[in-house]
């Protein structure tokens, strides 16, 4: 056995934690060992150290002061599901909707790629909090990494350093030593060789823990995110009674100051990012509606002692999709890019600035590989690349997205990318059609994964890549809410993205998706009546404000109307996704599509 490096650095006396580090170097042989405390200055010496070994590129430092570029691996741009596995002792218990693998042979796998991998490397050892560090609702976990990259971008979209560290043994006292002392969740990362074929995500809740080799991307290298704050989240939700969710948080103040928090789960890439800081359209912003951004991406919500639901942001940044992002779009993400914001496979300007499709006119220079800009090529800006930036640095982040016990959630929006037969927005009856229409939704895949893009698949509360366990037992578990003293929010289904027969969307999407949300806060309150059809309440069309979108015979016939002929074989085929799961689905779910199904026939 090769010696341990010298680790004389550790700041902590948490014995599970100095063990488990020891352990990790003990198998990968790092050069070094470098505990981040999440301060400037180690923040100023990394991107000093990307910078002289060309990870980062500094950018127009007049334009975007303190931002940098950096160009991927090209083979390494998207989250990999064929990849990604959930390692749980009963493969039952991953469900269909996960790749599994048994945790022995998943960690002989692992254990064999990490090998030896940080040779001649820093192992980075991150301890994080995923949401206010002061919260009851938050999670704390620990990523060990050998990438800088990974540091930098830990640091902007999670609570890492010191604050987090001192958390970590605070709970790691008061739950003694054992596998799971102090519940921080392990990550293990490496870039290894950003080998595709030599690239896997592991996941095992059970041991609440994970490994993540091959990729230096995102959702496959920031551990914090997807597979901390929901794979595993998720399952420690269901043990815990809460909800983790890939969904967006956003506060609507009307002229009345009063504000209603929604949460909204769409797939990836389909708009989170910009309804979370979306501008009202002019008529409202002159009545005096507001909106405050609280989160863009996840949401862990549990009941409060009033039996509503209360919501926090695990996140601290936002790692969005930066094309199709411009002043028209989503103003607020643009200014809150203006500065220290990391950059990831955009293209760049003459003079040196980010650029990416949709941005603006004007003609790149170079594309995401550093290429002159060439059209033959393709996009300039590869059509996931991303820009990581603090949430503080946006105008509308909201001043409650720090409170500790989280917002309460006046309503729950579903939505898919769905351009034909699903309208513009319906109300779903009660909890149990609701927990159906999420349960069903479908969408058209994104660039955010790899794999064709525009393929109709179901996405499930948009948790088909994130959710920790088998799905019926995740359905069971959002069904499991509705008890005596709950008061749930509402739950809406909606798309922005149906298309007209010339294949051009119908509704005009952006700020005017505020004239949808008014309509549901209205519904929330019991001020408007709705038309109730087998699938759900449709708005009439005069209680929608529309002043000033202009809608075609056709726009109002398929946003507002609904195809019972088309519905039904919609509701066959969601039949046929819940047998997928076989018994374990449950019953009440498949009672409520036989419900429809029979009101439909
Ligand atoms: C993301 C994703 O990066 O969903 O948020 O892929
Ligand atoms: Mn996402």
């Amino acid at each position: 056995m090769n010696a341990l490096p010298k680790d004389e650095s550790s700041p902590t006396t948490l014995d599970a934690l100095n063990a488990w580090v020891a352990d990790v170097a003990r198998l990968t042989q790092p050069a070094r060992i470098q505990w981040c405390d999440g301060s400037d200055t180690e923040y100023a010496e990394l991107i000093a150290q990307m910078q002289a070994d060309g990870t980062l590129l500094p950018l127009n430092a007049d334009t975007h002061p303190g931002s940098w570029l950096h160009r991927s691996d090209p083979d390494d741009v998207a989250r990999v599901e064929h990849l990604t596995f959930v390692c749980t002792s009963d493969q039952d218990d991953a469900g269909p909707n996960n790749h599994w693998m048994s945790p022995a042979d998943a960690h002989a796998k692992m254990d064999g790629l990490f090998e030896d991998c940080m040779r001649g490397r820093t192992l980075y050892v991150v301890p994080y909090c995923m949401g206010p560090i002061e919260s009851p609702l938050a999670r704390c976990g620990v990523e060990i990494t050998d990438s800088p990259y990974v540091v930098a971008n830990m640091r902007i979209m999670t609570r890492m350093g010191a604050a987090a560290l001192a958390r970590i043994e605070r709970e790691g006292r008061l739950h003694g030593s054992g596998l799971q002392n102090g519940r921080f969740v392990r990550g293990l990362h490496s870039i290894g060789e950003l080998d595709p074929d030599r690239r896997f995500i592991m996941h095992f809740p059970e041991e609440l823990t994970i490994n993540s080799y091959g990729s230096g991307y995102g959702g496959n290298a920031l551990l914090g995110k997807k597979c901390h704050a929901l794979r595993i989240a998720s399952h420690q939700a269901r043990k815990e009674g809460w909800l983790a969710e890939h969904m967006l948080i956003v506060g609507i103040e009307n002229p009345q100051g009063d504000i209603h928090y929604i949460a909204a789960a769409f797939p990836s890439a389909c708009g989170k990012t910009n309804l979370a800081m979306l501008i009202p359209p002019k008529s409202y912003r002159e009545q005096g509606w507001k909106v405050w951004t609280v989160g863009d991406d996840i949401c862990w919500m549990r009941p409060g002692a009033d039996g509503r639901l209360y919501a926090i942001n695990p996140e601290a940044g936002f790692f969005g999709v930066a094309p199709g992002t411009s002043a028209q779009s989503n103003p607020n993400a643009l200014e809150s890019v203006r500065s220290n914001t990391i950059f990831t496979n955009v293209g760049v300007t003459d003079d040196n600035q980010p650029w990416w499709e949709g941005l603006d006119d004007r003609v790149p220079a170079k594309d995401w590989q550093g290429r002159p800009y060439d059209k033959a090529n393709g996009p300039a800006a590869h059509p996931n690349s991303r820009f990581t930036v603090s949430a503080k640095r946006c105008p509308s982040y909201s001043p409650h997205a720090e409170d500790p016990q989280g917002v309460p959630i006046s309503a729950i929006v579903f939505g898919g990318r769905r351009a034909s037969l699903v309208p513009l927005v319906f109300e779903a009856r009660d909890w149990t059609h609701g927990v159906l229409v999420g349960a069903s939704m479908g969408s058209e895949t994104t660039a955010a994964a790899t794999g064709a893009v525009g393929v109709m698949r179901r996405d499930p509360m948009a948790m088909k890549p994130f959710c920790g366990y088998n799905f019926a037992d995740y359905f069971a578990h959002w069904l499991s809410f509705d008890k005596p003293g709950a008061n749930l929010p509402k739950i809406f289904h909606v798309n922005w993205f149906r298309k007209g027969d010339d294949g051009k969307f119908l509704w005009p999407g952006f700020g005017d998706n505020l004239r949808v949300i008014e309509w549901m806060i209205r519904r929330v309150k019991g001020e408007v009546d709705a038309i109730d059809t087998q699938i759900g309440a449709l708005p009439r069309i005069e209680d929608l404000t529309l002043d000033c979108v202009v809608l075609s015979e056709e726009a109002r016939a398929k946003l507002f109307g609904f195809d019972a002929e088309g519905w039904r074989a919609e509701i066959d085929g969601i039949a046929d996704y819940l047998d997928e799961y076989g018994d374990r689905m449950p019953q009440k779910l498949k009672g409520e599509q036989q419900r429809i199904a029979a009101a439909l026939s």
